[in-house]
């Protein structure tokens, strides 16, 4: 099966996750990604929290798949030379980067597009260009408090908190395989390629769209009735956390199972949709609320919105997280379990979707990790397992045209 993306052939030179997430998804449809790595050690991920000794650890496989990696030395002269033969017939470059790494290794923007003013050079930073944190280094939690996640995540009464969801790295990575295929589709229009910038605070911001919407309701309005400081609490002149709020106009919370005194997973998600109000009464037989004037609407209900929800956890009381979705399915109720990682990890359905695949790997043996999340009807992308450290180098090498005596000396000066 030709996938959309053969033929483009990337130079991956990122690291830990930001980047990586972006070229993993790029070489899954089709597209030829060389992941560059410093000759000796490569991605730090090969050895960060390693499960297996001598063997990559997961952080890095489960973000390379479908890659070749060259080890090369880019800061000697024979490293630059190599890399800029392979820059001469690349689509992309994609790199993530300290600030003014790139510049200090001689491959400035400038350069590159001298290089090859067709390429389409792709950045992941912490901070925009120009921004008043444009030199700082950024990793995930970094981002995530300055993009604004954390100030809105959590408890009302306790601090700013992380979310376990990679918001700064695989979220920026999503934002810039996007900018990276709108410019190549921009290059088959202009025959140019162009600079593609995406700052993972900018990307966390973009997620929290909505709460920058909450902002200029509170200063409009004084306070956020979907909130559960409403109507009792205060509300200072930011947007607070809302614990378990739902984030849009239903409110909805997490609500105890069966279990939950031993279970600290024991627990569904309840959302009350206005229109959902009659099939819950029914639910939980509760018919009598129905039209009772203290529950009737979404504004009646939202004073005493927790003491529903209690009625709502003594029905649970009985029920797995499970049984009680597969009742609440029924009445078109949005709600899920709380799902476990070995829950998700053993989800059949999720198996068979190609969501959660299995990959075999020369050293390690098998690892599951998150396939495609795009489903196509034309494609199924296939996983295969991430390179071993330098891999590809004497293939990439002989494609660009290096003898084996001249690969041999640039063995021996560690160039590669
Ligand atoms: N050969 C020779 N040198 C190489 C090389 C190669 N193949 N690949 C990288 N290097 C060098 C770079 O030239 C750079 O050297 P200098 O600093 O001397 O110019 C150095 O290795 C890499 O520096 P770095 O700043 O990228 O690495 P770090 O470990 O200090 O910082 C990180 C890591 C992630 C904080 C930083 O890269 C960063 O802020 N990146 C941008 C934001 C980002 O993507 N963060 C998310 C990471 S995912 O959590």
């Amino acid at each position: 099966m030709t996938k959309p993306l053969e033929g483009i052939k990337i130079i991956d030179f990122t690291h830990v996750q930001a980047g990586p997430a972006c070229t993993q998804l790029l070489a899954w449809f089709g597209a030829n990604v060389i992941k560059v790595e410093r000759p000796g050690s490569g991605d730090v991920t090969r050895n960060q929290l390693r499960d297996i000794p001598d063997a990559d650890a997961l952080y890095f496989t489960m973000l390379n798949s479908n890659k070749k990696s060259l080890t090369l030395d880019t800061k000697k002269a024979e490293g630059k030379e190599v890399l800029e033969k392979l820059i001469r017939e690349s689509d992309v470059l994609v790199e993530n980067f300290g600030p003014g790494a790139l510049d200090r290794m001689g491959f400035s923007w400038e350069r590159l597009n001298e290089l090859n003013p067709k390429m389409i050079v792709a950045s992941v930073k912490g901070f925009s260009d120009g921004h008043h944190y444009d030199d700082l280094k950024v990793y995930e939690n970094v981002a995530q408090c300055a993009g604004g996640a954390a100030s809105t995540t959590g408890f009302w009464d306790g601090p700013p908190t992380i979310s376990a969801a990679a918001l700064g790295d695989s979220n920026t990575g999503m934002h810039l395989a996007i900018g990276i295929l709108t410019a190549l589709l921009g290059r088959d229009k202009t025959g140019k390629g162009q600079k593609v910038a995406v700052s993972m605070q900018d990307s966390v911001l973009n997620l929290c769209r909505v709460k920058l919407r909450d902002q200029q309701r509170l200063e409009r309005v004084g306070y956020l009735e979907e909130y559960p400081q409403y109507p009792h609490g205060e509300f200072s002149d930011v947007v607070p956390r809302g614990g378990n709020a739902g984030g849009g106009g239903q409110p909805g919370w997490v609500l105890k199972c069966k279990g939950w005194e031993t279970d600290p997973n024991a627990y569904i998600y309840f959302t009350i949709q206005g229109h959902a109000w009659e099939p819950i009464c029914k639910a939980l037989g509760k018919p009598e609320w129905i039209d009772d004037p203290a529950y009737k609407t979404a504004e009646a209900r939202q004073p005493h919105i927790f003491e529903i929800f209690k009625t709502i956890e003594a029905w649970l009381a009985d029920k797995t997280k499970f049984e009680a979705v597969d009742i609440l399915r029924k009445f078109d109720i949005p709600c899920a379990p709380v799902l476990t990682m070995k829950e998700l990890a053993n989800d059949p359905s999720l198996r068979a979707s190609g969501t959660i695949v299995e990959v075999p790997h020369k050293k390690r043996g098998s690892y599951l990790t998150v396939g495609s999340p795009i489903k196509f009807s034309d494609m199924k992308p296939h996983v295969t397992a991430s390179p071993l450290l330098g891999e590809h180098t004497d293939e990439v090498l002989v494609g660009l045209g290096y003898s084996q005596q001249e690969i041999f000396n640039l063995r021996e000066i560690k160039a590669v």
